[in-house]
């Protein structure tokens, strides 16, 4: 039988599991598949000369996550190391090497072209992978494949692609990754219900990789994955949709299942979601389904700044939405998205001052916006002027946006930092990608505090157990 290689290029601890290659590997039903993960490799070059030394394999498919950590306290870019990996593979094998992930989703061709690549498919896998493998394996053409990015010369071409059917597929069966180890080492499972958002905020890059329409999977496929991870021990699991809660009608059909099979008071989970609609209803059906904690990506409690950004509620729904969990004791966190278009001192200001009085458990403060091309901050960005004179971009200034870039409006001034440090300083409920304290940064990228507690036995969302690490000392 054929054999494929599926790689995973994420070195970030703490470890997130890669979900991707999980539900990849169940989509390749005829190939025989080998994982190399490198996540815990100390030295990948030595994993990957190590797979070579006794193995070989007719393809080999690279999942690219995160392009870099998209904080510009951090600015870590990944990229750099996703080359050298590519290159160690390449000094063994002149099997075709595929690009995906959700990170090269969002630039795909200048990650091709950084790495020196010729294929890669944006978007999800399922279909197209095992597609291209199918015709490769045939020794037939594969240009047509769905999704497909594939070099022509000096550039790229770009194939549409093909969504799943997300109601359609089986439960995936979670065997091809060490999702023990992840659990143990990461403290937590993961678990899609859906794919796709469509709503329009000006910075996201989740609708370019998951599509604008959001494609669900059926409640049973989606408990019985969970039954399948709880059965391998695993019992703290975070949401891996985009937004949880939207619809509402979805998640409410995934809760009553969960409850229905008796899952709620044995799986502790978390989930992204949507700070409007969130009612009293949903709320309770959570906490009955085993929700532990929720992250609402809140970026403004100003309404003129949530319009520039292109959200769809205003603040007297965050208000409405932090009562109701305060109300059902839900621990919840409000994520800012600091420094937009058009941010002041003033909105900055009357921000963290809603959050205080709101008083979410925790408050992401990230300041700063990284600037994805093919979004629509990335066009405002281009309507402001040249690039490189923008006083409101800091980072890498090229035209394609590709190394870590972010929007900090100018209009805050030089100490745009320091003065949000003031803001937040010697309040236990803010995180921030600058703060000294351990406890109060939520970069996860390489998150020590994080390995640690993990490792001491902690489990659940990151940001749930810094609190709670907080809360002890
Ligand atoms: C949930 C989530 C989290 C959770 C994860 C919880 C968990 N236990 O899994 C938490 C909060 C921990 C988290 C942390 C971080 N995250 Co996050 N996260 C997500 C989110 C919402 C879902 C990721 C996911 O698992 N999706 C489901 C899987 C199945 O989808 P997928 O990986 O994209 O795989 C599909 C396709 O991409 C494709 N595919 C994937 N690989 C391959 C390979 C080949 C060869 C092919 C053909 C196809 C293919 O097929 C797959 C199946 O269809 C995404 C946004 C999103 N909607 O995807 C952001 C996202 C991946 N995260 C992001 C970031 C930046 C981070 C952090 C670095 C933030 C930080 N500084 O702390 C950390 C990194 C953590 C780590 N160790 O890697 C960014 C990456 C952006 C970028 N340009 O790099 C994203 C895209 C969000 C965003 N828009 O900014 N994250
Ligand atoms: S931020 Fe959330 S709601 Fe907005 S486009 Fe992205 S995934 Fe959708």
């Amino acid at each position: 039988m054929h054999r494929v290689l599926l790689v995973n290029t994420n070195q970030i601890k703490p470890p997130v599991a890669p979900l991707a290659l999980d539900y990849l590997a169940s989509a390749l039903k005829g190939f025989e598949v080998d994982l190399l993960d490198l996540c815990f490799a100390e030295d990948f070059t030595r994993e990957i000369d190590g797979y070579f030394a006794s193995s070989s394999a007719f393809a080999i498919a690279l999942t690219l996550r995160n392009t870099d950590d998209t904080q510009f306290a951090g600015q870590d870019f990944f990229v750099p190391r996703l080359k050298e990996i590519a290159d160690r593979l390449k000094s063994h094998t002149s099997a075709p090497i595929v690009l995906g992930g959700a990170g090269f989703s969002i630039m795909p061709e200048a990650i091709l072209q950084y790495c020196d690549l010729d294929l890669g498919i944006w978007g999800e896998g399922e279909i197209s992978l095992a597609r291209l493998l199918e015709r490769a394996r045939a020794g037939e053409d594969y240009y047509d494949v769905p999704g497909l990015i594939y070099r022509v010369g000096d550039g790229f071409r770009r194939n549409r692609p093909r969504y799943l059917d997300l109601g359609a597929i089986p439960s995936p069966e979670r065997k091809r990754v060490d999702n023990h180890r992840y659990f143990a080492e990461g403290g937590m499972g993961n678990i899609e219900t859906k794919r796709g958002c469509p709503k329009t905020c000006i910075y996201c890059a989740d609708p370019l990789g998951k599509g604008r329409r959001i494609r669900m999977r059926s409640p049973k496929s989606v408990a019985d994955e969970i039954e399948t991870l709880f059965n391998m021990g695993i019992d703290h699991l975070h949401f891996c949709d985009s937004e949880f809660n939207l619809p509402p009608s979805h998640a409410e059909a995934v809760c009553l299942e969960i409850i229905s099979r008796g899952l709620g008071s044995k799986v502790r989970w978390y989930a992204y979601c949507s700070p409007a609609p969130f009612g009293q209803e949903l709320a309770t059906l959570f906490q009955r389904a085993g929700c532990a904690g929720i992250n609402f990506g809140v970026d403004s409690a100003n309404d003129r700044m949530l319009r520039t950004l292109g959200r769809d509620f205003t603040v007297d729904e965050l208000e409405r939405t932090a009562r109701i969990c305060h109300r059902q004791g839900i621990v919840f966190m409000y994520d800012l998205l600091l420094g937009g278009p058009g941010e002041t001192r003033d909105s900055l200001r009357g921000t963290i001052e809603t959050m205080k009085r709101l008083s979410p458990h925790r408050v992401g403060a990230s300041l700063g916006i990284r600037v994805f091309p093919g979004t629509r901050l990335a066009a405002l960005v281009r309507r402001e002027g040249p690039i490189a004179n923008n006083p409101n971009l800091h980072g890498a200034k090229d035209e394609g946006f590709f190394a870590p870039v972010f929007y900090l409006s100018s209009a805050l001034g030089e100490d745009a930092t320091q003065y949000l440090a003031q803001l937040i300083e010697g309040d236990k409920r803010f995180f921030s990608s600058f703060a000294q304290a351990a406890e109060r940064n939520y970069n996860y990228n390489q998150n020590l505090i994080l390995v640690e507690a993990i490792k001491n036995g902690y489990r659940g969302a990151f940001w749930d157990i810094l609190r709670r690490l907080e809360e002890r000392a």
